[in-house]
Formats: structure tokens, C-alpha cells, sequence
């Protein structure tokens, strides 16, 4: 039902996970009233919807997590290295009662429209539940991956068994013991499901397209003193992570190009690093993300770590990726997932040799062969980084939607905003490092300059800020000139669209890091405001 009709709030937030959670307390603090919408029934975001078996978080527990309040961090203690799906939400339920932030929020409710009137200065905001508030400022903190995909594959209405997205896993959970279970898709969401699932199954079919990089997570409860000892300096190191590419510091990149090493020394860094568990192998080298020569030094180190791990000869070559170099498309984390497919009741179909035809009453059609299935799992993916953002209707200035500006791929000025849509900010947009981060720290950075950016705006009785379009096409080919110093774009992966057919293939995130991107927003905050237009 709607809650609020015709109310005019300071700023409407779109959704309560670490970004809207965050957002809302920064502009409370200030006195604004704010109105935080969300379609799950309670705070999380991506941890409220990604409930699959197995799922955990690739950043470590220590550096994820909010680093705003010394309070906040010291009353929650982490218990393993990665934290699986149940202690974030539950961390983020504890967040959410210390400050008292569900009182500004409206859960089951889903943005449909957000529509910039010129004259007024206000966005109105409207919700599947009726609601049409209007506001000066509209945050989109809508996350990177929040829209999850099913593919069109044919015949799905036909299915008889249950199929679920990892994405929209039941909140009850699923038992799938004595089930015939196939699992599309080999992403993180199926390298970490994918165990657990066939602990349950009675048998097993992975269809996998692309075989992916996966390295040992190396998981373990976190010891009493380090827990101990990180809660002195958490804020601290808050401050130096900001300052590093990744957002994280539990491991620094080797600056050392390849070629400048010799034979030992790559080999021990591949090694540490490998055995370090994480991404810290993905630092082994200064180039290792810029030169065919280096990523293949380490893409071969891979393979042989996780062929070691294989043990039916038919399947070593189906499992190790073979067509894109390591660390363009996310690393996965594997608990004993290599190992599963060593089980006599698991079985992998190559779907790019025998792409999946349909989907019938029984199972699934690939390659001309039935499999006979009682569950679905879509491990499928998001339509990510401008999934969510683009499913809510954007209307700004001139009637101009949001979905057509971006038709050929997102443009933003720093990720923040988009020529023609004033007092609209997206946090960790595309143009940002976002999913290339430690994303609470890119989150951080990005609430603070929104909450101070909207104070200064307030202090100088300015109405509206707004991207300059030729900001906007400089940060836009700036984006596109760093990717291409990278190997990124040698992938068909989600950062480039390349995972939802149609999508323009354009790589999203900003590849400079961390650092440099915060000293970008320093620098343009300290000139007033460079690149925006300020209105009067
Ligand atoms: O999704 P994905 P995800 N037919 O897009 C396949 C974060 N995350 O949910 O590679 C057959 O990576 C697709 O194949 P291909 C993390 O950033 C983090 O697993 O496109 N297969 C791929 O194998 C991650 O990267 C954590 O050829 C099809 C899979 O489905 C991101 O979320 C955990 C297909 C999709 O993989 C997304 O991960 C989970 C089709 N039509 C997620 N369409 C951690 O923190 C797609 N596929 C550890």
C-alpha cells in the first residue's frame, strides 16, 4: 500500500543495501529528510537476495565492512576470513538497528519512475506500491549487480521440476537431497553453490559455456587476536585503503614488471600469491593485467595448480580456461570446487560445443541430448551495472529518458551523474572502479562526496548540480583509453555487457583504482565543483 502520496522529502534513495544504508545516515546527519525505497523486505541489498548455498563474500571479512564509525566496528566481531551471505545481513541488520535507519525506509517497494521537473527543481519518484513523492535529490544506490538474468532460454514455461536464480535464491532455503539438480552457468555464484549443492543431489549436470580462473580461497575462522588487533586500527587502515587500487590492504601489487624478474622470482610470487588465497595473485606482477607476455606467465600457473586438482583425464581440458586471459573476468574463489567434479554422481556439459536448445517439461535439450532434471539453478548472471539503474524509468530534463542516452552504453561524468539528469547520483556507477574494488570502500568514498557535495550545495542556497556534457565525454573516453591499456576488454564478461545478448560492449568500471579515482573527486570538489554545472 502506498505509504506516501505527494510528500516532498530532500532526497529519495533507491535501494537499502551498504550504499543507500550509508547514504541515508550521511544525509540524516545533516538534517534532510530522506525517504529510502527498497523492493526486498528488509536492508542487505545484494546479501538480502543472494541466499544460494555457498555464498560469501570474495573480499575478506577484516576490510568488508563499513569503516565510518569506530563504534559500529567495534561492536561486531567477524568469525572467518570470507563472510558467508548470513553474517553480512545479519551485520547489516546490526548496522541498521544502531542507527536507527529503518524509520526512513519503506521496504517491498520497488522504483518504477523517477522524473525531473525543470521548473520545480524536483524529482518525482513513483513506486509499484503507489507512492509519488517528490524530492530534490535523486540517489540511485541501486547496486552493480542487483538485476538478476534468467536467459530467454526456449521452453522455459514448460519445466515441470522447480528452477531458481542464485540471484533470487527462496528465503527458506532449498533442499535439493535425492534431486536431479542441473546448474547453468560457472561464475562465482556456481563456483561457490556448485559443492554444496552436490553434497544434496542425488546427481549433478553443469553446463558450463566458459571454463573460469578459479583459485583457493583459503577460508578459515579468524583468530581471537586478529580480530583483536584489527579493531585498534580498523579506521586507520580504512584511511590507507583508499589510497590503494583495489580499496584493499591485506596484500600489495608487485610494481616489479615480469620481464624485470627472473624465472625464480615469478615463481615465487606466483606461488605466495596463489597460496595466499584471494586476489592477491592477480598482483604477482606489475603487467600481469597489461601484457599478453605476463598474464600468460601467470593464466599457465593457473592451469597447473588447478589441473592438479582434477582427476577424470576426460574433463582437465573442459575445466581449465583456456579462452581469455586470467583476472579479466572475476576470479572465483574455490572451496572444493574442482574437487566436485571429481564425484561420480557430477557431470559437465560443454555448452559451447552443444549450446542449451530448450528447455522442456523434463530437462534440458544441449547439443541435441535430453537431460532429465527435477531442479533448475540459473547461475546465470546480472544485467550488471546499469541492470538496475536502467529498470527504473529515468526521465530528466527536455523528457530525455535515461534508457536512451545510454543505448550505446552508460555515459556518466565520474560515475556520479549523466549530462541532463541534475540532482540525480548514482553510487559506484559505471565510470567508477565500483566492482573492481573492495566495494564498501568505493561505496564510502562515494557517499561522503555525494553528502558533502549536497551540503555545500545547501550552505550556498544552489539549487542544482548538474554534469557538463563535455565533462562527461572527456570521463567517458577516459574510461574507455584506461581499459584498453588493459586486457580487460579481451573477455566476453559482464564488465563489458557481453553476458546479455544485444547489451552494448563497452567496459564499465574505471580501471585507474582506487587512489587515483579519489584524488580525481578531491580535485574536482576542491575546484567548485569542475566539469558540473551549478545551479542558481
Ligand atoms: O554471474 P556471472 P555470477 N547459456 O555473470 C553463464 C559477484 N559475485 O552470479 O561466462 C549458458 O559471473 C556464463 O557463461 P559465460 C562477482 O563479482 C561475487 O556467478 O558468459 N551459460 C557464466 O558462466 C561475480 O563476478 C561473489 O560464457 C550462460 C555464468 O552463467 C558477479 O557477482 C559471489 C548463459 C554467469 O556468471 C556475477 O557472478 C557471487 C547462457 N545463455 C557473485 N548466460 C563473491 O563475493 C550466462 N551463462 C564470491
Amino acid at each position: 500500500m502506498a505509504q506516501d502520496t505527494n510528500r516532498e522529502f530532500d532526497a529519495v534513495i533507491v535501494g537499502a543495501g551498504f550504499a543507500g544504508m550509508y547514504m541515508l545516515h550521511r544525509l540524516r546527519e545533516q538534517g534532510l529528510s530522506v525517504r529510502v525505497f527498497e523492493a526486498g523486505d528488509g536492508v542487505g541489498g545484494t546479501w538480502y537476495w543472494n541466499r544460494y548455498p555457498g555464498a560469501r563474500c570474495d573480499v575478506e571479512s577484516l576490510e568488508y565492512q563499513f569503516g565510518f564509525s569506530d563504534e559500529i566496528q567495534r561492536g561486531w566481531t567477524w568469525t572467518e576470513r570470507y563472510s558467508a551471505q548470513p553474517e553480512i545481513l545479519r551485520y547489516q541488520n546490526y548496522v541498521a538497528d544502531k542507527l536507527d535507519l529503518r524509520r526512513d525506509m519503506q521496504f517491498s517497494t520497488r522504483v518504477t519512475s523517477s522524473t525531473y521537473d525543470e521548473r520545480a527543481g524536483l524529482w518525482t519518484v513513483e513506486t509499484d506500491k503507489g507512492d509519488k513523492v517528490r524530492a530534490r535529490f535523486c540517489i540511485m544506490a541501486t547496486g552493480c549487480l542487483s538485476a538478476a538474468r534468467v536467459p530467454d532460454f526456449n521452453g522455459i514455461e514448460d519445466f515441470k521440476g522447480e528452477w531458481y536464480h542464485t540471484g533470487d535464491w527462496p528465503h527458506e532455503g532449498v533442499d535439493f537431497t535425492g534431486k536431479r539438480v542441473a546448474v547453468i552457468g560457472t561464475g562465482s555464484s556456481a563456483v561457490q553453490s556448485i559443492p554444496l549443492i552436490a553434497e544434496q543431489a542425488s546427481h549433478l549436470t553443469v553446463f558450463q559455456r566458459t571454463a573460469n580462473f578459479t583459485l583457493p580461497a583459503g577460508n578459515r575462522p579468524l583468530t581471537e587476536d586478529e580480530v583483536r588487533k584489527t579493531k585498534e586500527v580498523l579506521l586507520e587502515n580504512r584511511k590507507r585503503a583508499r589510497d590503494t587500487p583495489g580499496g584493499i590492504i591485506c596484500f600489495e601489487y608487485n610494481e616489479t614488471l615480469a620481464a624485470d624478474m627472473t624465472e625464480e622470482e615469478r615463481a615465487r610470487e606466483l606461488d605466495g600469491r596463489w597460496h595466499m588465497g584471494g586476489f592477491a595473485f592477480l598482483g604477482s606482477f606489475g603487467d600481469l593485467m597489461a601484457t599478453q607476455e605476463a598474464n600468460h606467465l601467470a593464466a599457465e600457473y593457473a592451469r597447473s595448480e588447478m589441473r592438479k586438482v582434477i582427476k577424470k583425464p576426460e574433463i582437465v581440458d573442459l575445466l581449465l580456461p583456456n579462452d581469455h586471459p586470467v583476472g579479466v573476468k572475476r576470479l572465483c574463489l574455490d572451496t572444493h570446487y574442482l574437487e566436485t567434479f571429481n564425484l561420480p554422481h557430477v557431470d559437465i556439459v560443454d555448452v559451447k560445443k552443444a549450446p542449451i536448445e530448450r528447455i522442456t517439461a523434463k530437462g534440458i535439450v544441449a547439443g541435441g541430448k535430453g537431460y532429465e532434471v527435477d531442479c533448475i539453478v540459473f547461475a546465470t548472471g546480472f544485467d550488471a551495472m546499469t541492470g538496475a539503474i536502467l529498470g527504473v524509468d529515468i526521465t530528466g530534463k527536455k523528457g530525455e529518458k535515461l534508457r536512451d542516452k545510454w543505448s550505446a552504453g552508460p555515459r556518466t561524468y565520474l560515475g556520479l551523474g549523466s549530462a541532463g539528469f541534475p540532482n540525480l547520483f548514482f553510487i559506484t556507477g559505471p565510470g567508477s572502479p565500483s566492482v573492481l574494488s573492495n566495494m564498501i570502500v568505493s561505496i564510502e568514498q562515494h557517499v561522503d562526496w555525494i553528502s558533502e557535495c549536497i551540503r555545500r550545495l545547501t550552505a550556498g542556497n544552489i539549487r542544482s548540480i548538474e554534469a557538463k556534457p563535455d565533462a562527461e565525454d572527456m570521463w567517458v573516453a577516459h574510461v574507455n583509453e584506461l581499459a584498453s591499456q588493459t586486457l580487460y576488454p579481451q573477455a566476453n564478461s559482464w564488465y563489458m555487457g557481453a553476458n546479455i545478448p544485444g547489451k552494448p560492449r563497452v567496459f564499465m568500471p574505471y580501471t585507474g583504482g582506487v587512489g587515483v579515482y579519489g584524488q580525481k573527486l578531491a580535485e574536482v570538489a576542491g575546484a567548485d565543483y569542475e566539469g558540473f554545472t551549478l545551479g542558481a
